[in-house]
């Protein structure tokens, strides 16, 4: 059958919805617009083709109705080429190797899709390409929903969208089915992954959960490259990620509207093919939770980072100008050549397997009768030639001192002598071993005096003393000025987050 031109199929006075069944032969609907209104598209047999400038409307829609339906082929393609559905698009209800590719800028838009519908319905597959070519479904879009071996491809510019959520591998039943986003948007408030694998080389990934609520079934989510972002508020991930790619995967924490959101991974992310990392970019902050086992390197580019899981001691952190790193879990190798460094979710402790600073700043939260304390279990480096790491003191109404008493900044933990260490500065003066300081408590304007101390403890360790005296009130004095504006600088560049 060949339809051409404009037509309209309206079932007028009719009930229930007309069955276009295309048993054998072409449907090439081209150079015009044509108008199943109020019809079920059945493609059981043989190919369709919806091409240039020509737009289809349809109530629900099975490509592949019957067992026998296999190797159907629907190809939108041209800009102005649509076609609407209002309710189930399925793609193989029960016939295999059905194909539907969107691409050149035309447009699909569903209420709901299905790709491998029973069990009988494997190896279907929905390609969408190309710069403004998009797939939307109000509801949900189902890779895989009892049938296996099935597959959506995301590629080139494309965009597709979910309402609800984006499914892969409905249930365990279903095997192997999977996503492909090699370019383009795939966005949805979930992308849930049952059963099968999502593999992610470049585009976006748009969601605010990624979820596998089947993990018994092996889910995986294999990522190269491309960002993950939230997609509108905050973005939880449950579903462990496996990096498999030094560099290339990257979260931003700005969602589509740009705005900071937090990103909470729970989901162990993990490796394969040797060492692998990812980087972060944008305002906003990354949670990692989970005991993640990669071992490549997380370059943080911007925003925050809190380690309050854990990370592999052989992994590496490297911070730049914009980010701050911190939290309350193991970090493996933490390097700073800018961007701060602070222990803690506000004042707290974490241990770091190596500390290396060239630049950037420490910054030690003294709040109530709380500290910041980070414990070394390799190797301190507070600078390196030329450099200058700031000893950047937070004090809020800091209650946790006894006068005269040592406490621990940095409890270094290995058998590194203290003078390999190196020193602080402060405000553009270096902090040698045994150097004063006055810093303003910000809570209650009190000045107090400190003294630092790199061969304290077991003598390697970093220690604070408060020392009131002596002639408090000359070094009040001298201090003042220089630090009064020191202080109205440092409020313009301290970040706003406090942890
Ligand atoms: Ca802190
Ligand atoms: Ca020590």
């Amino acid at each position: 059958m060949e339809t051409t031109g404009r037509k309209e199929l309206r079932p007028s006075g009719c009930p229930a919805p007309l069955q276009f069944d295309l048993l054998e032969g072409h449907a090439i609907v081209a150079a015009g617009w044509v108008v199943w209104m109020r019809v079920a598209v059945f493609i059981k047999r043989e190919a369709a083709r919806i091409t240039a400038s020509a737009g289809v409307e349809s109530t629900d829609a099975y490509v592949g109705y019957e067992s026998g339906g296999y190797s159907n082929s629907v190809a939108l393609t041209g800009v102005g080429t649509f076609w609407s559905n209002q309710s189930a698009l399925v793609i193989g209800r029960a016939g295999s190797f059905n194909r539907m590719s969107i691409t050149g800028a035309a447009r699909m838009w569903s209420g709901s899709s299905v790709l491998g519908e029973t069990a009988a319905a494997t190896g279907n597959v929905v390609t969408v390409g190309g710069a403004s070519s998009l797939w939307h479904n109000t509801g949900d879009l189902v890779v895989g929903n009892a049938g296996a071996g099935n597959q959506l491809t995301v590629g080139g510019g494309g965009t597709v969208t979910a309402g609800q959520r984006v499914l892969v591998g409905l249930n365990a039943a279903s095997p192997d089915n999977r996503i492909e986003l090699v370019g383009g948007y795939l966005s949805a408030p979930e992308l849930q992954i049952n059963t099968g694998t999502v593999v992610m080389t470049d585009g976006e990934l748009q969601v605010n959960r990624l979820t596998n609520p089947g993990a018994a079934g092996g889910a995986t989510f294999l990522w190269s490259g491309g960002t993950i972002r939230p997609k509108r508020d905050d973005l939880d991930i449950s579903a462990p990620l496996t990096l498999t790619n030094a560099a290339g995967a990257t979260f931003s924490t700005l969602d589509t509207g740009w705005d900071p959101r937090t990103i909470r991974v729970t989901g162990v992310i993990g490796e394969t093919g040797g060492s692998q990392g990812f980087s972060k970019t944008g305002a906003g902050t990354l949670i990692l939770e989970a005991h993640n086992t990669f071992s490549g390197t997380a370059v943080i580019r911007a925003g925050t980072l809190l380690v309050n899981g854990s990370l592999a001691s052989n992994s590496t952190v490297t911070v730049h100008s914009a980010a701050i790193v911190g939290g309350t879990g193991d970090v493996g190798r933490l390097q700073l050549s800018a961007g701060i460094y602070s222990p803690g979710n506000s004042s707290g402790t974490q241990t770091v397997a190596a500390l290396y600073f060239t630049n950037g700043a420490f910054r030690c939260d003294l709040a109530g009768d709380g500290r910041d304390l980070v414990k070394v279990t390799d190797e301190v480096r507070l600078s390196a030639a030329g450099s200058k790491t700031e000893l950047d003191l937070d004090v809020n109404n800091f209650t946790g001192y006894t006068t005269h008493e040592a406490f621990t900044i940095v409890n270094n933990l290995s058998d590194q002598p203290a003078y390999e260490m190196g020193h602080y500065w402060r405000q553009g003066v270096a902090l040698f071993d045994g150097a004063s300081f006055m810093a303003q408590d910000g809570g209650n304007s009190a000045w107090l005096q400190f003294k630092i101390d790199y061969d304290g403890g077991t003598g390697n360790d970093i220690t604070l003393t408060v020392v009131p005296e002596p002639a408090a009130m000359a070094l009040l004095l001298l201090a003042l000025g220089g630090v009064a504006v020191s202080r109205r600088r440092r409020q313009h560049v301290r970040p706003r987050h406090r942890f």
